[in-house]
């Protein structure tokens, strides 16, 4: 061999080492969910869904993905997790079985169903890792498209920090807006709205967004037909492909078995999308799910058997083989072999997932029963103790529940003897020590967390200019904006015109097209704009025009935003603030204050509804101080009501989870918030004239409500309480009167 004849042979060589290698990680995914259906059919775990049939595009994707980049996706993507070295065997099986222990299962410490990805954007102390070095993955949720708002702003994010000055000196979040947003979605949802609303709107902002629709031509049993226009998604996006001259997408379309093609196609798609910033659809068709949809369910009740034969043949797994064979990579007997490999690699793993699930629910059961065996040796129902230790015991795979319960029936029988003590003890340490593992992260547990912040009142002089408080909210934006290069607001009409009620007037002059922007009239995909922004370490403030209007984004918020600290075990966060305005009951959509139902639906918020401009601002002050996520309700009738200037704008705060008592009374507690406040003053005015003296207290925070427990403090004076609001009876004051 001459010099060039082996430097060929040698890349031939690596080239090989490279197809065997992801074909290794496809053939791994491939017995996970085979093995990971058998799991559930015997009961070891509840449900499982998973990647089989979608295998091979996924190598490809995961080969142009480099770090610093996002993944939005859904369920199906395991062997993407796999191939970015972020999901092991192992972890895989600990997430099919619930596994409450974010070392084992780090998708979710066991909170969410196996299938829902995400890496970890934050250490053990709650702070930012550097997300350049490493794949992320934003964490998955269950409602179909649910992901693609978030990966609007995921790939947003790239955009500012390439455009935006003084930004992330670190690189901890972004290398010059290199970074690519890759979103995943199933072909039957792209019938959703929010794909429609995403793509759209990515087309318009020009993002680095690559969108791939894994298409099996069904959605569980429902056929392409029923889906899909044309029964074609790249058909019918075809109008948002890019042209000469105008803003949109690239469009590739690409077989779902066909290896060396989809490697080069997502190659390309990242070129494009990264140097360009212009946002790529890949439409993968022709894929298959080997094992029917999930394990709720069998294909065979609703594919033909020639769609079955046709899945057989075009398994891409099976394509992948016959091509590694024909072009020489490998024999059929050594890919034979590799597969036997994978399959006992797999079975050990699972094997290792079980044992460490079951060894410290095991454990926790021997130290009950110890304490279970002394307390049975000074008891007179000795004999019912000791059956209870055997029946305990006789369970092979026990869960906490038979610990629990099999403690408080023993307690039960020995209350009053010795042993009642130190069972109780047993019971209640228990619960310290395992309900955490449940229940922790719901909100922020770092430093940034709410109750960690100080309260600086407003400051005033005599010369303090008393104003209308539209010019309050607006000064104190542009401190804000003057301080923190990293916050950035958008919404309907809230960059040029400065929003509907002025409060940005001459601040995107100011600041900019990018830092003070228009949005289209897209809520769902604001608020998504805003989470995934917030997810890299941006500070965005979502506008949402009213509030009537904030039900096109409520489901987001509450399904995305609201659960991502829980549902990550504190392992990703969003701090968005979400700004809208609201109250004053003029019809049916313009203003109601339904805030009862988005109280009930945002738990993992914050959600604050001030009286005036000086508390919004106070609240927004606050808010940058914390890594959680809120909403501040403006009062809509507010802007143009007078309000003294304070001297430190954009430092002054509003507590959150704090009253105020804004006049004192002995004779009855009226507890309101927002705009009502002040017809109770006016009312509180007139009752004074007849000897009746109101205590009015502003709740301003409905989410968290009066920590400090001050409502019930004025009730013990007064011993009346009035509850007052514009919501629908039953609304957020049924849920104050709970809470007093
Ligand atoms: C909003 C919402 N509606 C319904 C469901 C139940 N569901 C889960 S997956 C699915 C079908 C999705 O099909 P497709 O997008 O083609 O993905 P595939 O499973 O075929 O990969 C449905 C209806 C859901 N998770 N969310
Ligand atoms: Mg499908």
């Amino acid at each position: 061999m001459n010099q060039a004849e082996k430097t060929q042979a040698l890349t031939f060589e690596d080239f090989k080492i490279e197809v065997i290698n992801d074909y290794t990680i496809a053939r791994i995914s491939r017995e996970c969910s085979l093995l990971g259906r058998r799991e559930v059919l015997t009961g070891k775990a509840k449900f499982g869904i998973f990647g089989d049939g979608k295998e091979v595009p996924q190598l490809a994707l995961a080969k142009a993905f480099k770090n610093g980049d996002f993944r939005s996706g859904y369920y199906r993507d395991q062997t993407f997790m796999m191939a970015i070295g972020a999901l092991s065997v192992q972890q895989f099986f600990a997430g099919l079985y619930g596994h409450a222990d974010i070392n084992e299962d780090p998708m979710s410490g066991g909170r969410q169903m196996g299938g829902h990805f995400a890496t970890h954007s934050l250490d053990e102390n709650g702070n930012w890792k550097k997300l350049t070095d490493q794949k992320n993955s934003s964490a998955d949720i269950s409602p179909t498209a649910g992901q693609m708002p978030r990966l609007l702003g995921l790939a947003q994010a790239s955009k500012i920090y390439r455009n935006v000055d003084n930004l992330d000196k670190d690189q901890k979040f972004s290398v010059k807006g290199n970074e690519v947003a890759w979103g995943t979605i199933g072909n039957a949802s792209t019938s959703e709205g929010l794909f429609f609303e995403t793509i759209n709107a990515a087309g318009v902002l020009q993002v680095p967004m690559v969108m791939s629709i894994w298409d099996d031509m069904y959605g569980i049993s429902v056929h392409a037909r029923h889906q899909t226009t044309k029964e074609s998604i790249s058909e019918i996006l075809k109008g948002f492909q890019k042209e000469e001259d105008t803003n949109g997408f690239e469009l590739l379309v690409v077989k779902g078995w066909d290896y060396p093609s989809l490697v080069e196609t997502y190659e390309k798609a990242s070129k494009i999308a990264r140097e360009n910033h212009i946002p790529v659809i890949i439409h993968v068709k022709e894929l298959t799910q080997p094992q029917g949809h999930s394990t709720s369910g069998s294909h065979e009740r609703y594919k033909t058997p020639e769609r079955l034969e046709w899945e057989t043949k075009y398994d891409c797994l099976a394509q992948m083989k016959q091509w590694m064979i024909a072009n020489n990579v490998a024999t059929s007997e050594e890919l034979d072999e590799l597969d036997e490999k994978c399959k006992k690699e797999v079975l050990e793993g699972k094997k290792a997932a079980w044992s460490a699930y079951l060894n410290p629910i095991k454990e926790e059961r021997n130290q009950l029963v110890s304490i279970l065996v002394s307390v049975a040796s000074n008891s007179v129902n000795k004999s019912f103790i000791e059956q209870q230790i055997s029946d305990l015991n006789a369970i092979k795979e026990p869960i906490r529940k038979d610990i629990l319960s099999t403690a408080r029936k023993v307690l039960r029988k020995v209350i009053g003897e010795p042993g009642q003590e130190v069972l109780k003890e047993f019971i209640s340490t228990y619960f310290d020590k395992i309900q955490p593992k449940y229940s922790a992260f719901t909100y922020s547990e770092g430093d940034k967390n709410y109750k960690n912040i100080q309260e600086i009142k407003p400051i005033y002089d005599d010369n303090s200019p008393i104003v209308d408080a539209r010019l309050v909210i607006r000064d104190n934006f542009d401190q804000i904006f003057a301080k923190n290069p990293e916050v950035l607001i958008f919404g309907e009409d809230s960059g040029y015109i400065g929003d509907v009620n002025q409060g940005l007037e001459g601040l995107q002059e100011k600041y900019g097209e990018l830092r003070v922007a228009d949005a289209g009239i897209r809520e769902a995909t604001i608020l998504g704009q805003g989470i995934g922004m917030a997810m890299r370490g941006l500070r965005p403030i979502a506008e949402i025009q009213y509030l009537d209007y904030l039900l096109y984004a409520l489901q987001i918020m509450s399904d995305d935003l609201a659960t991502l600290q829980y549902r990550t075990h504190g392992k990703q966060k969003a701090p968005l603030i979400v700004r809208t305005r609201g109250h004053r009951l003029e019809g049916i959509w313009h203003s109601g204050s339904p805030m009862g139902m988005i109280i009930h639906a945002l738990r993992g918020m914050h959600v604050l509804v001030p009286r005036n401009m000086t508390k919004a601002a106070g609240f927004y002050n606050a808010l940058l101080q914390t890594d959680e996520p809120a909403l501040v309700v403006e009062c809509l009738n507010g802007y143009r009501l007078k309000e003294k200037m304070p001297n430190n704008l954009g430092e002054f705060t509003t507590p959150i989870g704090v009253v105020e008592t804004i006049r004192e009374g002995k004779d009855i507690t009226v507890l309101s918030y927002g705009s009502t406040l002040r017809i109770i003053q006016q009312a509180a005015n007139e009752l004074s004239e007849y000897g009746i003296e109101v205590e009015i207290i502003d709740a301003q925070s409905l989410l968290p409500f009066d920590t400090n427990h001050d409502t019930v403090k004025s009730l013990q004076k007064t011993n009346r309480l009035l509850v007052i609001d514009e919501d629908v009876p039953g609304g957020a004051s049924s849920y104050l009167l709970q809470q007093v």
